[in-house]
């Protein structure tokens, strides 16, 4: 687990846990949300938004529009009215980053953890730890695709296993590589879902346009293998053909003995391209607005 930060925002809310319950949630107390934050959302909103209409999957535009949450920080409960008939998915909020364990379990039971506060004025672009912004705009609308929806939950119930075989750093790269970094091939070409790239202006252009960057087809065996920056825009991505390969991939995939062969040997650095693997070449990758 990373270290909680101690409180460092003017909202007062950044990393307080005193006030969290034993699984780690809080009140999201959506009331204490002064104009600011909720003028900062706007802006936030506005900018990413119009940048998913050409570079995001259309399953998150479509999620997103469902969503309704353009005009400041959203209720949770108000999303988790849409969510539960969905895909039977709850919001639930947490002061920041929480231990492995707890978030694995929220998972396994469908309950997606959301930072209550959202980002500072300087730090539009990106940052290390996730905020309300974050979580909900770069999260939520997917949790409304029923294969992410599947998808998230089976990750829950992987991460006890992966735990107790001290192969945690590898399960947690398939989640970095797909829920946070992930392309995903479309009829209108290459597009982002990965909640990390589509809450990161800079980093929804880069992971498109950028000619040199590395975009490997999914494999979830070199995805567990593969180091990841946190602090840059990333060197690798992977992608899929489909969403539901992320399933069919993974759940024919005997972890015990793959856990065994590789967690005690160091990842392959980020951005190497092995003998044999062909990289996406730029010109498969620009593609049309999706909506
Ligand atoms: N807590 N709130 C929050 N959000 C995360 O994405 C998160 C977390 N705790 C642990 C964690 N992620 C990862 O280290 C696990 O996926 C392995
Ligand atoms: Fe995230």
């Amino acid at each position: 687990m990373k270290t909680p930060l101690t409180k460092t925002s003017t909202s007062g809310l950044r990393g307080d846990y005193e006030d969290a319950a034993s699984d780690f949630t809080v009140a999201q107390q959506w009331k204490s949300y002064t104009a600011e934050p909720h003028a900062r959302w706007r802006r936030l909103y506005a900018n990413q938004s119009r940048l998913a209409e050409r570079y995001a999957a259309p399953q998150f535009v479509k999620g997103l529009k469902r969503l309704d949450c353009a005009d400041g920080i959203p209720r949770f409960e108000d999303a988790n009215a849409v969510l539960g008939p969905a895909t039977g998915w709850q919001l639930v909020a947490v002061p920041g980053f929480i231990p492995d364990d707890h978030f694995f379990d929220h998972l396994a039971h469908r309950r997606f953890p959301v930072t209550r506060w959202l980002r500072e004025e300087h730090e539009f672009d990106y940052l290390v730890e996730p905020d309300v912004f974050h979580d909900f705009f770069g999260h939520v609308p997917m949790l409304l695709d029923p294969t992410i929806a599947d998808f998230l939950e089976l990750y829950g119930k992987a991460g006890e296993r992966a735990m107790a075989m001290g192969a945690l750093d590898m399960l947690a790269r398939i989640y970095w590589y797909t829920i946070e970094f992930g392309l995903l091939r479309t009829e209108r070409g290459l597009k982002v879902f990965g909640a990390g790239i589509v809450s990161s202006p800079g980093e929804t252009v880069f992971s498109i346009e950028d000619p040199d960057v590395v975009r490997l087809p999914f494999e979830p065996v070199r995805i567990m293998r593969t180091a990841y920056n946190i602090d840059s825009y990333q060197k690798t991505y992977f992608v899929l053909d489909s969403l539901p390969q992320l399933i069919d991939g993974l759940v024919d995939l005997d972890f015990g003995p793959i856990y065994e062969s590789y967690r005690d040997s160091p990842p392959l650095p980020a951005g190497e391209i092995l003998p044999g693997e062909t990289p996406l070449r730029t010109a498969q990758t620009t593609g049309e607005p999706t909506a």
